[in-house]
């Protein structure tokens, strides 16, 4: 990927995440093959990738193994190796362990250990490294998330003449939280090598531009920070979304719709299904959710005969401690309520411990009457988006926790403190017994946000603001 001069690579835009778009597949005869992870991300950053000969860089996924740039249906794909001890400081440790909880609001507490932060700055700098070579003269070069904070200033030494461009997925902490990191300093200088730094919302740009002028002294004016050398670096928010069109498209296929009916059926035709749908992850609120579910059917406000509520957890960083003691909660929390006003064949809580395919999830959405996305702390939220562009039929409520990013768009959903269960539980009841008049008035008005704010629209307000030139190509107008 090197020019003849061997200075430059020749990718003019490229992506630099902690993993991958693909996982790897095993087939029966034990030959592998890689499959594009499915995830807005990559849907939206293909036809600019593609046009542009872009490259990924990232994790393939399995430590220990070093594995050459490959090409994938037309995506090039250079993997970066993580040792199985890396995994565990960098990405475990530093990255889940101390960032993770310190940037939502330290729910749990964050860990602060020296070896996690030598890990960091080490797998950054290999990233970093990565992209200067595989990076044309001027490209654009896109960071993404908290497990990159070190790329973009390592790269600017490496490479001054390319363009850098970093977005934060989950919250920027207020300065009273970040000044607990040991390394804050060194995190905003960081992110300070990028010439546009996003967030999902304009609370944590301004907590990043507060955090600058404070602890690193620098000018600041609105959205820019004028440093010493005379860069401008400016932050602003990019509220991230998804493939509306295409959740849209899936949710209306006859076997999605088919499906639906299916899981209706077997969880015995409830007049009500509540849906959760989340990652395994003390963020989600899934504790405060399932005590309000669990108090409307107890003091009886629901019956079990009119409303079930089906949760899917996502098995995620199972090797992580607090994620581990987390799932033992939930399993006893579910256990205990079930154990005791449940039925034969009549739980009030279907639990699934389980990853499914993108089109269960859709047949999900489309069978759920009331969607609760309820997190106490959260960047964005997809889930609640993609319920919300499977609702063709303008049917169905969303009960959205404030401390969503998403609550910032969709103002029209059963806004909820998922701190206050007594809150939830009227919100939650509400929801139950909306009619379909009031369901429409709601929809009707977050499916216009929806659909309207694409992740193709998110992916061009950060690349044309980043570098003018750099359109992604609709594929689909947005309906
Ligand atoms: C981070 C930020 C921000 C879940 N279970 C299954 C499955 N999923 C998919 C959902 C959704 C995605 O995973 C989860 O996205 P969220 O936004 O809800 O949450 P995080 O994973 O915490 O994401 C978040 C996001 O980054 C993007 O910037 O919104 O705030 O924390 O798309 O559908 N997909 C499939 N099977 C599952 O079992 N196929």
């Amino acid at each position: 990927m090197a020019d003849s001069s061997g200075k430059f690579g020749s990718a003019e835009f490229v992506v630099i995440a902690n993993r991958l778009p693909v996982d790897r597949v095993v087939a029966p005869d034990g030959s592998t093959t890689w499959r594009t992870s499915p995830g807005g991300l990559v849907t939206a950053l293909e036809p600019v990738m593609r046009r542009k000969g872009g490259a990924w860089i990232g994790w393939h996924g399995a430590p220990d193994e070093k594995l050459r740039p490959f090409t994938h249906q037309g995506l090039k794909l250079v993997p970066v190796h993580l040792s199985e001890s890396e995994v565990v400081e960098y990405y475990e440790g530093f990255s889940n362990g101390t960032l993770w909880p310190l940037y939502h609001d330290v729910i749990a507490p964050p860990a602060f250990h020296r070896e996690w932060w030598d890990a960091y700055v080490t797998v950054n700098r290999r990233f970093a490294e990565r992209a200067a070579k595989v990076a044309a003269e001027g490209a654009i070069v896109w960071v993404q998330d908290y497990q990159l904070q070190l790329v973009p200033a390592m790269l600017r030494e490496l490479r001054p003449d390319v363009r850098i461009g970093f977005f934060l997925h989950i919250p920027f902490p207020p300065t009273e939280l970040f000044q607990q990191l040991p390394w804050r300093r060194e995190i905003l200088e960081g992110l300070l090598g990028a010439d546009l730094v996003g967030f999902q919302l304009n609370g944590a740009a301004g907590n990043f531009i507060r955090l600058v002028r404070q602890r690193v002294g620098h000018k600041t004016h609105r959205d820019a920070v004028y440093l010493p050398d005379g860069r401008v670096v400016r932050a602003n928010a990019y509220p991230i979304s998804i493939d509306a069109a295409g959740f849209e498209e899936m949710a209306r296929d006859p076997a999605v719709v088919a499906r639906a009916a299916e899981i209706r059926e077997s969880l015995g035709n409830p007049r009500t299904i509540v849906l959760g749908i989340d990652r395994l992850d003390y963020t989600k609120g899934l504790r405060q959710r399932i005590r309000a579910f669990g108090e409307l059917i107890t003091e009886g406000a629901v019956h079990p005969d009119d409303a079930v509520f089906v949760q899917v957890a996502t098995p995620s960083r199972e090797r992580v401690d607090q994620y581990r003691m987390l799932r033992d909660e939930i399993d006893r929390l579910v256990g205990r309520l079930n154990g005791d006003v449940g039925r034969i064949g009549q739980p009030p809580i279907t639990y699934l411990h389980a990853s499914y395919p993108r089109e269960e999830m859709a047949a999900l959405y489309r069978a759920a009457d009331v969607m609760v996305v309820t997190p106490l702390r959260d960047g964005m939220n997809l889930v609640a988006k993609e319920y919300v562009a499977c609702r063709y039929d303008d049917r169905g409520s969303l009960v959205l926790s404030e401390f969503a990013g998403a609550a910032g768009e969709l103002k029209q959903a059963y806004l909820v403190n998922p701190y206050d269960i007594n809150g939830m539980k009227q919100a939650m009841l509400d929801a139950i017994k909306a009619g379909p008049k009031e369901q429409a008035r709601r929809m009707k008005a977050l499916r216009k946000q929806v659909m309207e704010n694409d992740i193709d629209q998110w992916a061009n307000d950060f690349l044309s603001e980043l570098a003018p030139a750099t359109h992604t190509k609709r594929t689909r107008p947005s309906r």
